[in-house]
């Protein structure tokens, strides 16, 4: 092998070696820079004649055109290794998952809330919702509260400016509904006919100055109602026990209805209920209020209490939410726990 093939293929060892762009031009410099082998052979030249240079001239030329060859090709090779590389490290997998938005989910006491609108739904009641913010008249008054009463005070009720509160129970939504029910059948009842019957449950939030494991400031509250020409407290028991058996789902639940005392109603009961199974099972449990809708509150509904007859019950869906799901702390329903609410999903 000739002297300038020895240094072509010694060229092209050399690009090879080249793992980077920076090494190659090192590797370049070797052999075609200033004071490279290629220059080198050049300089000797001086010394031949015109002859001998034209045909050394020549081959160096080749040599110098090989070995540039060789160059170019090695720099192509590592400008595709290196974006190869580039391409493997920011490399994005297009099959995976994409980040996704949590479900949501009801809040297990507006699971209740559901479950209550569903079953009464069933037996004819309509849903009446209205305003948090209430007027003394319909928070108290209309529903027979005298003035000296102590849930009137500041110490149990919410009072907010302009002489409004926070409505202590839903039952100010029911004297609403009632009001609304009778102005939209006055020429029926003025004539003495039969007003359709009023079969209302007034659920939704209420407020009372309160705080500790049992009781929160913001409760709920969910208020029945049925109003007409003849209906009795047997009507009452009917429905009440009707929807625990259902809302339990426990056919052998036993209620009791205990003697008691509400402003607005008279008689008056506390309603209790006693499962027959599971592990509540023989307890007796305080679940509702209830009685006979009393006359004047009749009256503050726009109607006669010697023809209308009412029965109400009030109950407490957080409650209800406690026992059939065995929660035992109330302030965890309120506390926007995710961990605690996504249970119920
Ligand atoms: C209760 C207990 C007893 C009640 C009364 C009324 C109305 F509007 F007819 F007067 N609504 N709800 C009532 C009766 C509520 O809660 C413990």
């Amino acid at each position: 092998m000739n002297e300038l093939d020895s240094l072509i293929d010694g060229a092209r060892i050399a690009f090879a070696q080249a793992q980077t762009p920076s090494d190659l031009e090192n590797a370049k410099a070797q052999f075609l820079g200033k004071s490279g082998r290629l220059t080198e052979l050049m300089k000797g030249m001086g010394a031949l004649s015109v002859e001998d240079k034209k045909t050394r001239g020549a081959s160096i030329n080749l040599a110098k055109q090989a070995i540039e060859s060789a160059l170019a090709g090695r720099r192509q090779e590592l400008v595709e290794t290196e974006l190869q590389l580039q391409l493997k490290s920011e490399a994005l997998d297009v099959s995976l998952p994409g980040r996704q938005r949590g479900l949501g989910g009801l809040h297990p006491v507006s699971l209740t809330l559901e479950r209550i609108e569903g079953i009464f739904g069933s037996m004819g009641f309509d849903v009446a919702e209205g305003p948090e913010i209430e007027t003394d008249w319909f928070n108290f008054t209309a529903l027979n509260t005298p003035e000296d009463h102590p849930a009137r005070s500041m110490h149990d009720t919410f009072y907010v400016e302009g002489g409004y509160l926070l409505r202590t129970h839903t039952s100010p939504m029911q004297i609403r509904h009632a009001v609304q029910h009778v102005k939209k059948h006055r020429a029926i009842i003025d004539a003495g006919g039969t007003m359709p019957e009023i079969r209302v449950i007034a659920p939704g939030r209420t407020y009372r100055v309160d705080s500790d494991a049992t009781h929160s400031p913001m409760f709920h509250q969910c208020e029945g109602l049925w109003v007409g020409e003849n209906v009795s407290f047997k009507d009452l028991k009917v429905v009440f026990t009707d929807f625990c058996r259902t809302f339990f789902e426990s056919d052998d639940l036993v209620l009791r209805f205990r003697p008691s005392f509400f402003p607005f109603t008279e008689p008056s009961a506390e309603i209790d209920i006693q499962f027959q199974r599971g592990p509540l099972s023989g307890r007796w449990l305080e679940v509702a209020g209830s009685g006979q809708v009393h006359p004047n509150v009749i009256r503050n509904m726009g109607l006669d209490p010697e023809k209308y007859i009412g029965f109400a019950f009030g109950m407490g869906p957080d409650r209800l939410t406690m026992l059939r799901y065995d929660v035992n702390d109330l302030r965890l329903f309120f506390d926007g726990d995710i961990r605690f609410l996504s249970q119920f999903q």
